[in-house]
C-alpha cells in the first residue's frame, strides 16, 4: 500500500511516516518546513532537539532498512501538489500538513487570514488533484474535536439525527469551533464533504483531540528519530506543557478554574488510529468521520495527576484564561468506531508521564523559560508576535 503522509516532518507526521514504513507500507512525506519558521517567528523551539527532514529519512534508513520518499514543497501551490500526486499515487494520502495551534491563529488578523488561507487552500488543492489523478485515493484528513465546540448535548461521530416539524433526517453535527484555527478545519471538513458528493471521493474526516507524549517504538530507535516537543505558549499544548513545567519547577498554568473538559490521546494511538483508517477505506463517495481520541479530562485534573506524578514540588497555578471559552459545560462525546475497528488505548498512565519527565529532564537545560507565559489574548485583535505577521507571503 502506498501512503502520502502530509505534514511528515511536523510532531505526529514524523512518527506516522516512520510507523506505516514500519508496517510495510510504501511511504513517501511533504512538508515545506514552515513549522520550523514558526519557531524563528515566535522565538521558540523543540525542548528535543530535532534533525533535519532529510537526516531523519536517511537514519530511518539505516536503522530499518526501509526507505521513505521526500517531496519539498508547499500545498497552497497547486503545480507543485498536482506533480507530487501524480508521480507518487498513493492509495491513501494522511494530511497533518497545516498549520495548527489555535493561539497563532489568534495573534492578529494577519495570523488569522494566513492560517485559514495555508489550511482551506492547501485542502482544496489536494482534494483537486485526487479528483484529476485519481478519484479512488483515500484522504485520511486530520481534523479536531474542537470543532465541535462545547453543546450542552452529547458530541456524536460527525452527523447527528434531528427531527424537525414532523421530519426526520441524519445531518452534520452543528460546529461551534473556539478559534479561527479550529474554524480552519471546520471548513474544511465541509470542502471534503462536498468533494466526496461531487467528485466520488473517499474521505475519513479524523476529529482528533490534543496529543501528548513523545516516544514511539520507531522514534525511540535513534536519538535522530525523535518528534518535536513544543512547550511554549503558542504551539505547546495542554499536558506536555504541563509535564514540562512541573520539571523545570514552573508553576503548572491552569486556564480559568481548569473546569474545561478535553479529549486526549496518546502518541503511540494517533500513529495507530491513522493505520486503522488507511487499513479499512470508505466507499467510493462516502465521507465518514472518526472522533479520535481516548479519554476525557478537565484541565485541572490533567494538572493535579502530572502534579501527584511529578516525584519533586508541583504547584498549580489558576491564571486568567487568554481564550474565550466555556469554562462549566457539559461535555460527553463519542468515540465508537476507532474501538471497533480494533484501536486497544493507552491511557494516560503513570508510565507515559514519566517517559515524558525522562525525556524532559534529560532536555531542560534547553528551555526558553520566557515563551512559557501566554502571550496571546483571544480578545485582542493585535497581540505582542503582531509585528511578524508581514512575513507570512504579504498576506
Ligand atoms: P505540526 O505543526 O507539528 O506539523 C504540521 C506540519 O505540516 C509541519 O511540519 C508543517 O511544516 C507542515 N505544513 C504546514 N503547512 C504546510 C503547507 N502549506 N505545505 C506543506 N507542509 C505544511 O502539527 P502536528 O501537531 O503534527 O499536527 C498535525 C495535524 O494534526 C494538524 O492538522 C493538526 O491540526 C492535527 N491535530 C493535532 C493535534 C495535536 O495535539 N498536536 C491534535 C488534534 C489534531
Ligand atoms: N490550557 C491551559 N493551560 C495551558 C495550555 C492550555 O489551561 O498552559 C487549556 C486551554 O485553555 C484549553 C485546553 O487547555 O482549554 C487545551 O489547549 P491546548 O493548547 O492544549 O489545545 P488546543 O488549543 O485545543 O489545540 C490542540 C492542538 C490542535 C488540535 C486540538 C485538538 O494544538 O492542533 O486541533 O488540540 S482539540 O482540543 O480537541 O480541538
Amino acid at each position: 500500500m502506498k501512503v502520502l503522509v502530509l505534514g511528515g516532518d511536523g510532531y505526529l507526521g514524523w512518527p506516522t511516516a516512520m510507523y506505516l514504513s514500519d508496517q510495510g507500507m510504501d511511504v513517501a512525506v511533504c512538508d515545506n518546513f514552515v513549522r520550523r519558521q514558526y519557531d524563528f517567528e515566535i522565538g521558540a523551539e523543540s525542548l528535543v532537539p530535532i534533525a533535519s527532514l532529510q537526516e531523519r529519512i536517511k537514519t530511518w534508513h539505516e536503522v530499518s532498512g526501509k526507505s521513505i520518499k521526500l517531496y519539498v514543497g508547499d500545498l497552497v501551490q497547486a503545480d507543485f501538489v498536482y506533480a507530487m500526486m501524480a508521480d507518487f499515487r498513493p492509495d491513501a494520502i494522511v494530511h497533518f500538513g497545516e498549520q495548527r495551534s489555535a493561539p497563532y491563529s489568534m495573534i492578529d488578523r494577519g495570523h488569522a487570514v494566513y492560517t485559514q488561507y495555508n489550511n482551506v487552500i492547501g485542502n482544496l488543492n489536494v482534494i483537486y488533484a485526487m479528483a484529476d489523478v485519481d478519484p479512488a485515493m483515500h484522504l485520511v484528513k486530520l481534523g479536531s474535536m474542537g470543532e465541535y465546540g462545547t453543546p450542552n448535548i452529547d458530541i456524536e461521530e460527525g452527523f447527528i439525527a434531528i427531527e424537525h416539524k414532523g421530519r426526520r433526517d441524519v445531518l452534520p453535527y452543528p460546529k461551534q469551533p473556539g478559534s479561527f484555527y479550529h474554524l480552519s478545519k471546520v471548513h474544511d471538513s465541509h470542502n471534503i464533504m462536498f468533494a466526496c458528493k461531487n467528485f466520488g471521493l473517499r474521505s475519513t474526516d479524523l476529529n482528533q483531540g490534543i496529543v501528548y507524549g513523545t516516544e514511539t517504538e520507531q522514534t525511540v530507535r535513534h536519538p535522530r528519530l525523535a518528534t518535536r516537543l513544543d512547550y511554549d505558549a503558542v504551539f505547546g499544548t495542554v499536558l506536555n506543557r504541563f509535564c514540562i513545567e512541573a520539571v523545570l519547577g514552573h508553576p503548572l498554568t491552569v486556564y480559568g478554574q481548569g473546569t474545561q473538559i478535553r479529549g486526549i490521546l496518546d502518541i503511540r494511538d494517533t500513529v495507530r488510529c491513522i493505520e486503522l483508517a488507511v487499513l479499512n477505506p470508505p466507499d467510493r463517495g462516502e465521507y465518514r468521520v472518526f472522533n479520535q481520541f481516548t479519554e476525557e479530562f478537565s484541565v485541572k485534573a490533567m494538572a493535579e495527576l502530572v502534579a501527584k506524578t511529578w516525584p519533586g514540588e508541583a504547584r498549580v497555578e489558576m491564571v486568567d484564561d487568554p481564550r474565550t471559552e466555556s469554562l462549566s459545560h457539559y461535555y460527553q462525546a463519542t468515540h465508537t468506531r476507532l474501538l471497533e475497528l480494533g484501536l486497544t488505548p493507552h491511557l494516560l498512565s503513570q508510565t507515559l508521564i514519566e517517559s515524558l519527565f525522562r525525556v524532559i529532564e534529560e532536555n531542560k537545560h534547553r528551555v526558553n523559560w520566557e515563551s512559557i507565559q501566554p502571550s496571546v489574548n483571544w480578545r485582542h485583535t493585535k497581540n505582542p508576535a503582531s509585528h511578524l505577521n508581514a512575513k507570512l507571503n504579504g498576506l
